[in-house]
């Protein structure tokens, strides 16, 4: 059985991380990369963190540096063209689930704007957009009738991006199930699945000759668990078993998507977009929790999309488990599910947003700063950690990392984010650094471009690079898109 992450020098991480509880974020960063040994309260000497270097890191050539957004939480214009529903607009709708009330209107209006956006790409240097298509444009429903005139708005925004030089990188579902489909059972369906091919053969036929990387779901494990466990996203749903069932059929989604992929002929390259945390047991003598929430977190999507099998111990009534009945989830995966599934892909995408603790009963512990979101943990050295486990424990993939980013401090517009060059730095750094160690690591996008939707948060976390005054639609870089362009410039990083 797999064992969780644990690192050298954890505890005295640990240690250190307290120590600076009163630092700012950024000040907390800086000093994750101390040049000297640590001193444990003991007063025994602990191994050093990693330094980088003095000199530039600098990245491959071709190295791809893009930003990602998604459609729900940019594009606005909810019902023009005729657009369907999705689960988000239903969602959204119902008081009380969105911190702020607020909905997918205007959110950035991308729909409208897509070609000064691209211009915004052009002067920041970008080499690669990834943005997602809202499903219920092109099909209203889910399927049946192609909706053209939401079908052209993708293909005028792939022919934007073609021609400012700039990769698109397209993700087919990020989280905005069409309404009709989510009434017929959603995710819990199996049909679902098979939609999703349809959906997914009439994008590669419309935009496919273009050369692209496509992204087939973004984040099956948000979904599932958020949207269908946790009841805190779309739909709503509080049940571990339907979570499962949705794992398992968004999965089997991506796998007929890449066979749809394939007998298209399209020239670009297809995988799938995974949020992946260490997981870090913060009682040593008791690391099963940690165990089954690194097979619950990672191991549940890595294992049956690059080896064909699921993991034994992600689904159970154990801490650190998704709570379901395992009977019921190995009932839904019918004979040739996992060849489909494990169907191979030309590229693994990353989204690193950091780390967990977790504790001897399951719970989750803070070992690291947090954002203004306060799930996240930030730890840059994880993002290392996660690349080279990756490289030693999957088959060979060339990876990207299709989000990695922070929150502003707070909800008001921000330009001057230290926080935010600070994150980006050293997790460059940390990219940099795995790469040199031999990890097959290929491009690195930020999330985001811009402020947007923040799921339930509304527009109390602006995440971009870009901010966007929602009432003016005015777009002003922040100092963060500054640095950006400077690395994407020289295809190198600096120590400070
Ligand atoms: O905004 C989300 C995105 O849609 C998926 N990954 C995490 C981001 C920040 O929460």
């Amino acid at each position: 059985m797999p064992t969780p992450l644990r690192r050298d020098g954890d505890l005295s991480r640990r240690t250190f991380l307290l120590a600076t509880g009163g630092l700012t974020l950024t000040a907390a960063l800086a000093a994750c990369t101390p040049g000297a040994t640590t001193a444990s309260p003991s007063g025994s000497a602990t191994p050093a963190p990693w330094s980088p270097p003095a000199e530039p890191m600098t990245f491959p050539k071709g190295y791809t540096w893009g930003a990602s957004t998604s459609a729900f939480q940019i594009e606005g214009a909810l019902t023009a063209d005729g657009r369907g529903a999705s689960v988000w607009d239903t969602f959204a709708a119902l008081p009380g689930k969105i911190a702020d009330d607020s909905t997918g209107d205007p959110a950035a209006d991308q729909y409208h704007r897509y070609a000064d956006d691209v211009a915004l790409m052009s002067s920041l240097g970008l080499g690669a957009y990834r943005f997602s298509i809202s499903w219920s444009r092109v099909l209203l429903t889910g399927a049946g009738e192609v909706n053209q005139a939401g079908l052209d708005y993708y293909r005028r925004l792939v022919d934007e991006l073609l021609g400012a030089g700039i990769r698109p990188t397209i993700t087919l579902f990020h989280w905005d199930l069409p309404q009709a489909l989510q009434d017929a059972g959603g995710w819990a369906s199996r049909d679902t699945a098979e939609r999703f091919a349809d959906y997914a053969g009439v994008c590669f036929e419309a935009l496919g000759a273009a050369e692209a990387d496509w992204l087939t779901l973004n984040e099956p494990k948000t979904h599932a668990f958020v949207g269908h466990w946790y009841g805190v996203h779309a739909p709503g749903l509080r049940s571990p078993d339907t979570a499962a069932a949705a794992v398992h059929h968004q999965l089997l989604a991506h796998g007929l998507a890449v066979q749809r992929f394939r007998d298209s002929g399209a020239p670009g390259r297809i995988g799938a977009a995974l949020n992946l945390i260490p997981v870090i047991a913060t009682e040593p003598d008791y690391p099963e929790a940690a165990t089954f929430t690194d097979a619950r977190e990672n191991r549940l999507f890595l294992d049956p999309i690059l080896k064909g099998t699921y993991p034994d111990d992600a689904v159970g009534d154990q801490p650190g488990q998704l709570p379901a009945d395992p009977a019921a989830f190995l009932e839904l995966q019918q004979p040739g599910d996992l060849e489909v599934i494990s169907a191979p892909c030309d590229l693994l995408a990353i989204q690193y947003y950091g780390v967990t603790g977790v504790d001897g009963i399951g719970n989750t512990v803070d070992i690291a700063p947090t954002s203004a979101a306060t799930w996240q943990q930030i730890d840059p050295q994880g993002l290392y950690d996660l690349l080279v486990r990756l490289k030693d424990e999957y088959p060979a993939i060339p990876l990207i990392i299709t989000e990695n980013g922070i929150p502003d401090p707070t909800p008001d517009i921000t330009v001057d984010d230290p926080d935010r060059i600070a994150f980006l730095r050293s997790h460059f750094q940390q990219a940099a650094r795995a790469i040199g160690d031999g990890v097959p690591l290929e491009g690195h996008y930020v999330w985001s471009l811009l402020d947007n939707f923040e799921w339930a948060e509304g527009y109390t976390q602006r995440w971009g690079i870009v901010a966007v005054d929602f009432a003016t639609q005015e777009r002003t870089p922040k100092a963060s898109a500054g640095f950006f362009t400077d690395v994407i410039a020289a295809n190198s990083v600096n120590r400070d």
